[in-house]
């Protein structure tokens, strides 16, 4: 396809090895697809146009292996990234396939896995400072319960709190140039999940040993998983300067743990979504953490990859397009946009004013605002009428 949905490095987008290599196993059956060799995948996304590529470290390395056999296994990925042009700008780390993670890691009642899971992220955050990234994403899937006769969960938070402190200190040691960003996630694998919003994780922050170094790393599926509005979240993290990385793909409320292709199941919220992102100018990487449906064979899995990225470039064009309508510019300046605002700042002058003014309240309740108009102007251009 020659149009103008084409991606380019500078759009950077990117994707884990454990989405196009996900062989679609599911809790009730086997996979469907032979598993993606780490250097396959990369050239994989290469042909598809994708300029990053993200990894767990057993996604790359297994947990097994040995370090002659480590060694190899990353001068080879070395070397697929430099034949097919490609990045590493995350990294993250498995806290959650093996057994040993059963109760958690970080926030786990045995000390032993709290240590042990301390040393794998110390692990992982030398293999992708190796690689060159500079995003480092920790989600506890495992961070939660089943049961809270388990632990205290401000328990929880302290025990969280202890090992994000621990390794922001190892990243300053060690010169790594990793900010960390935090990802929430209510439920799946755990019951109940610690930290379910990215709301959570933003007031988490606060409260650490050194906030800068640490950001949020919203996902379309976890805020959709429980109704929420995805945009109001990565908003609150973009004003606060927490947006540090972001997870595009797709999920039906109230549903199993979906990862869809990026805009397959609400096309409506992912165009706010790219909209925000475009219009507050969003420089980090858009990464697609979804997966290929389980019917698919491996022209299918580039079919999702392409997917991703075409849909989100489609939704930029038509947020430009919105963003141009004249029709649309003039009910934004009948709504509100243009009026004369007084000062906002605390003042004596400012509170005796207020005080003494009548307002007309059913003046304020008359005027009509012309949304359902802009609604539709919006959905008139989704439709491409507009
Ligand atoms: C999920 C999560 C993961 C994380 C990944 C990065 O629902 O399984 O979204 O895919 O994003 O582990 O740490
Ligand atoms: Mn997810
Ligand atoms: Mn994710």
């Amino acid at each position: 396809m020659t149009d103008s949905f084409q991606p380019r490095p500078e759009h950077k987008f990117s994707f884990g090895l454990w989405t196009v290599g996900n062989p679609g196993r599911d809790p009730f059956g086997e996979p469907v697809r032979p598993r993606l060799a780490p250097t396959d995948a990369v050239k994989l996304l290469a042909e598809v146009g994708a300029w990053g590529v993200n990894f767990h470290d057993n996604d790359l390395v297994p947990i097994d292996a040995t370090r002659p056999e480590r060694d190899h296994i990353v001068k080879a990925f070395k070397q697929a990234l430099s034949d097919h042009g490609m990045v590493v700008p995350m990294a993250t780390v498995n806290l959650f396939t093996d057994p040993a993670f059963r109760d958690g890691a970080f926030t786990a009642n045995d000390p032993n896995v709290r240590a042990y899971a301390l040393q794998k992220t110390m692990g992982a955050m030398d293999l992708g400072a190796e690689m060159g990234a500079t995003i480092f994403v920790l989600w506890g899937g495992r961070e939660g319960t089943e049961t809270d006769a388990c632990r205290r969960p401000d328990e929880a938070v302290k025990r969280l709190r202890e090992a994000v402190d621990f390794l922001c200190e190892y990243n300053i040691e060690q010169k790594y140039r990793y900010r960390f960003a935090l990802e929430a996630k209510p439920n799946e694998p755990r019951g109940d999940i610690y930290m379910a919003t990215t709301g959570a994780y933003l007031g988490f922050i606060a409260t650490l040993a050194r906030p800068d170094m640490v950001g949020v790393n919203p996902e379309v599926a976890h805020e959709h998983m429980s109704g929420l509005n995805v945009t109001h979240a990565v908003a609150q993290a973009w004003e606060a300067g927490k947006l540090f990385h972001i997870d595009l793909n797709d999920q039906h409320v109230g549903r199993y743990d979906q990862d869809f292709r990026f805009g397959a199941a609400n096309p409506r919220s992912a165009f706010f979504l790219v909209k925000f992102l475009e219009d507050v100018g969003y420089g980090g990487p858009r990464h697609f953490d979804a997966h290929a449906y389980r019917t698919e064979d491996l022209e299918g899995v580039k079919a999702f990859a392409r997917g991703c990225m075409r849909t989100y470039l489609i939704l930029r064009d038509k947020a430009a397009r919105w963003n141009a309508d004249p029709e649309i510019h003039a009910l934004l300046s009948q709504i509100g946009g243009g009026r004369a605002s007084e000062p906002r700042v605390y003042s004596a002058e400012r509170v005796e004013g207020l005080k003494a003014r009548t307002f007309d309240r059913a003046a304020l309740a008359r005027q009509g605002l012309a949304y359902e108009q802009l609604d539709q102007l919006t959905t008139e251009i989704l439709l491409g009428v507009r």
